[in-house]
């Protein structure tokens, strides 16, 4: 069959979206990120806002994309509703202004809120492509994210297909959809590597209002060089994960990772792969970064499940000139299943992920700079730590050459509850709460993971107040954030 869709331009693509309209693209980090059409929509609004008309359109993505994306519409103030995550920095400036209404969630939750109605009508699934059929069967590029449900939700469906990406990454994605309650079966992964669903996502092809064909590299950036600090965060993981193979809390073969993105995360990964007491692993995670890639040549990682191939350009060529020794190696889902907590408990995942800030019980912030500022948001990193058999957070001690100390006597936002975080990892060293109260945790992380700059500082909130259960003192509880924000530096903090 002869694909039939009325070939567009972007321009012809962005000129059929209408002011306030909500629009669903594809894009899990800027890997399979719609691109042209999203670029063409911010030129377009730009026309609008200049011949005095309003022009801003709903953004919901899987996480994170692009400057072609994210950055373009943030550029033109054309996005009037944003979720469920972001790293783009001028949208995090239009959303920390106000300007852009940002709604923080958990990313396994977004298909369903979708599917549910809880953001409003879909009007638009605008998706990159590597291929797509007459009958509606599209084989989508480097990450799958929400797409598939974008696809099934969507009034109307715009194809970007990107002739970047070969058409022999079919097999690559396994496509499910749960149903919705009360008609939900038990999600049958039982094991990482399990496949449950399809190749590609079918829709209805009347649907499909255009194709646009483009030839663009998804836009993944280059990654710091590891530092002596991250190297040293790292073997503190993979040093206290071969403790607890030798412990037995670890079955020999060892559990399934998740690992979360950035300079740390990578600095980890390294070094578990360069444990000699951590056997060859399976990854059941979310971002796949050049680091994991690294791992699956080595034969360190056997298999790969994640929902996008957020890889560099020459990485993801070199998957490309060999993709059949990473077929059955490397597989995307969407992130409705990747991070399902159904899965995440059931097959035992150890979460590494990274916090910016924690307080001395063991709660963390994941998103906010102050309590204040978003970041980029919570991301996955909730959906699997909350259900992992062991969650691991990790962090520089500190922040700004020393003037932030990561660790504070109480978070400024809090993301990940002392309920739910089992691990604390810095520079230093490990603490771990399973089994402490308060009291104990509060120790252990001053002794083992903050700053010896800070030390004493901390040392000396806890001992202002005697009571209770978690003992905090109202007076005193920001006062390391009060010094940073009347004086730069929070070593600077008197109580
Ligand atoms: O600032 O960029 O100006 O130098 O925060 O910090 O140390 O480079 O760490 O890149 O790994 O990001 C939590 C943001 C960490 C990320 C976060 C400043 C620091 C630097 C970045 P500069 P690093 P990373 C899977 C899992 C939430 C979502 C998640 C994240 C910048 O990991 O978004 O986990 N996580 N998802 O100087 C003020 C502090 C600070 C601070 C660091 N306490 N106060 N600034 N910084 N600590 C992924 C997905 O879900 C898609």
């Amino acid at each position: 069959m002869k694909p039939s869709f009325p070939n567009l331009t972007s321009e012809e693509a962005a000129a059929l979206v209408n002011h306030d309209e909500n629009i669903g693209f594809s894009g899990f980090t800027p890997a399979g990120a719609a691109k042209v059409i999203p670029t063409a929509i911010a030129q377009r609004a730009i026309a609008e806002h200049e011949a005095g008309r309003d022009f801003k359109v709903g953004v919901i993505t899987g996480a994170s994309t692009g400057p072609s994306l994210d950055g373009a519409l943030a550029k033109a103030d054309a996005i009037k509703f944003r979720t469920p995550y972001q790293s783009d920095k001028d949208l995090r400036a239009s959303i920390n202004a106000g300007k852009t209404h940002f709604f923080d969630m958990h990313l396994s939750l977004l298909p369903q809120y979708v599917r549910y109605g809880f953001l409003g009508e879909l009007d638009w699934a605008i998706v990159e492509a590597a291929d797509v059929s007459a009958d509606g069967k599209i084989l989508l590029t480097t990450s799958v994210g929400a797409a598939p449900t974008f696809l099934s939700q969507a009034k109307k469906i715009l194809i970007e297909v990107n002739s970047r990406h070969p058409k022999q990454l079919l097999g690559f994605h396994d496509i499910y959809e749960p149903a919705s309650p009360p008609h939900r079966r038990p999600i049958p992964i039982c094991a990482a590597d399990d496949r449950i669903g399809t190749q590609r996502v079918w829709v209805d092809p009347k649907k499909i209002v255009g194709v646009v064909h483009s030839n663009r590299n998804d836009e993944v950036k280059d990654f710091s060089p590891v530092t002596d600090v991250t190297t040293r965060i790292g073997l503190n993981v993979a040093e206290f994960l071969a403790g607890e193979i030798r412990n037995g809390h670890i079955p020999k073969g060892f559990l399934p990772i998740q690992s979360g993105v950035g300079n740390v995360a990578n600095a980890v990964l390294g070094a578990m792969g360069d444990h000699p007491e951590i056997p060859r692993f399976q990854m059941y995670s979310e971002v796949i970064q050049d680091s994991v890639i690294d791992l699956v040549k080595q034969d360190r990682c056997s298999f790969v499940s994640g929902v996008s191939l957020t890889v560099t350009d020459p990485v993801l060529q070199g998957i490309y000139d060999n993709l059949d020794a990473f077929r059955g190696r490397l597989l995307l889902r969407p992130q409705e299943i990747a991070n399902n907590p159904e899965i995440v408990r059931r097959i035992g995942i150890i979460s590494i992920n990274t916090a910016l800030e924690a307080d001395i019980f063991g709660n963390i912030n994941s998103t906010h700079v102050l309590g204040q500022k978003m970041m980029n948001g919570i991301g996955g990193s909730g959906d699997f730590t909350r259900n992992a058999y062991i969650s691991i957070f990790t962090c520089p001690s500190t922040a700004k050459d020393g003037k932030i100390s990561a660790i504070v006597p109480m978070c400024s936002h809090m993301d990940h509850s002392e309920h739910s975080v089992q691990v604390l990892v810095t520079e230093h060293g490990v603490a771990d709460f399973r089994g402490k109260d308060p009291r104990e945790r509060a120790e252990l992380v001053i002794n083992n993971c903050v700053d010896p700059s800070y030390r004493d500082l901390l040392r000396q909130y806890f001992k202002l107040t005697e009571n209770g259960h978690t003992p905090q003192s109202f007076r005193s509880a920001f006062a390391f954030h009060e010094a940073f924000l009347e004086s730069g530096d929070m070593r600077n903090t008197k109580f």
